[in-house]
């Protein structure tokens, strides 16, 4: 097969362990690609989901092998745990083999700006999101409304008054995106107090690239709904990327590409 060599992946929340992990579009993406450094942003393996129902079928026993083999071939693999694999936490500045354990990465993009990993689940007490993504996120919107239909013709048949379910679920999706807008400006914050030119995040199942003047945040998503990634080319291009049935490109950043910092350079000899 053909990989594609790139210099650098990030994924997170992959939630092996979770009957709802992408497992089989995740392993042909890996399989389709060659990356000089792995960074895994958390909530690898699902040990909360493990914890009330035992679920580990054979391809995700194939992520985890295929994991290791590319730490065996020479890529550089960093494992930022996130809160769903925290117990993972204590193994901070140890490594698993060729897997290196880390609270957070800072990785040294092509141009040579700076990239901070971390999971994101330092943002909760600022955020305050996780119950409103637990509606949200884990039950899914359409099964709501689905319910709302439900919901609205019991009540009918036992003669009590109407009640919106899904005007309570857009609520709540109001009240989600407001704690995403939080999500993204505690993020943003932590990069410029860190010194940082990137952060990238997990945790919140949105995938997504945000500029601003000075840092970018950027979130990987997830392999439970989304099946994205964050991928560097060697040009300095980052690509958010969907990995289904192939490859979509979701968004594209080319403020650390080589030639654009070579560019900078040239504007402030004009200048100077
Ligand atoms: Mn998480």
């Amino acid at each position: 097969m053909e990989k594609v060599h790139v210099e650098t992946l990030w994924l997170s929340d992959l939630h092996l362990g979770n009957r709802d992990c992408k497992a089989e579009y995740l392993l042909d993406f890996l399989q389709h690609h060659h990356a000089r450094t792995l960074i895994l942003v958390g909530d690898i393996v699902d040990l909360w989901s493990l914890k009330s129902r035992h679920h580990w079928p054979k391809s995700h026993n194939r992520v985890v092998t295929t994991l290791l083999d590319m730490a065996h071939n020479g890529t550089r693999v960093i494992y930022v745990p996130g809160n769903h694999d925290e117990a993972i936490r204590e193994f901070v500045k140890f490594d698993f083999g060729k897997v290196e354990v880390r609270s957070h990465y800072t990785h040294q993009l092509v141009n040579g700006q700076k990239a901070l990993a971390i999971h994101g689940d330092e943002f909760d007490t600022l955020v305050c999101h996780s119950r409103l993504t637990s509606v949200v996120g884990d039950i899914g919107y359409d099964f709501l409304l689905f319910l709302n239909r439900w919901n609205d013709k019991i009540r009918k048949l036992t003669g009590q008054p109407y009640w919106s379910l899904s005007g309570y679920i857009k609520e709540k999706v109001h009240k989600a995106k407001e704690a995403m807008q939080r999500f993204r400006e505690a993020s943003l914050a932590k990069a410029r107090k860190r010194q940082v030119d990137a952060i990238v995040c997990g945790h919140i199942h949105h995938p997504e690239i945000l500029e601003t003047e000075d840092v970018i945040y950027m979130n990987d998503g997830d392999w439970i709904e989304n099946c994205s990634s964050l991928v560097e080319y060697s040009d300095g291009t980052i690509q958010l990327v969907r990995w289904t049935e192939g490859l979509t490109v979701l968004e594209e950043t080319t403020r650390f590409a080589r030639s654009a910092s070579v560019l900078r350079e040239a504007s402030y000899q004009e200048a100077g």
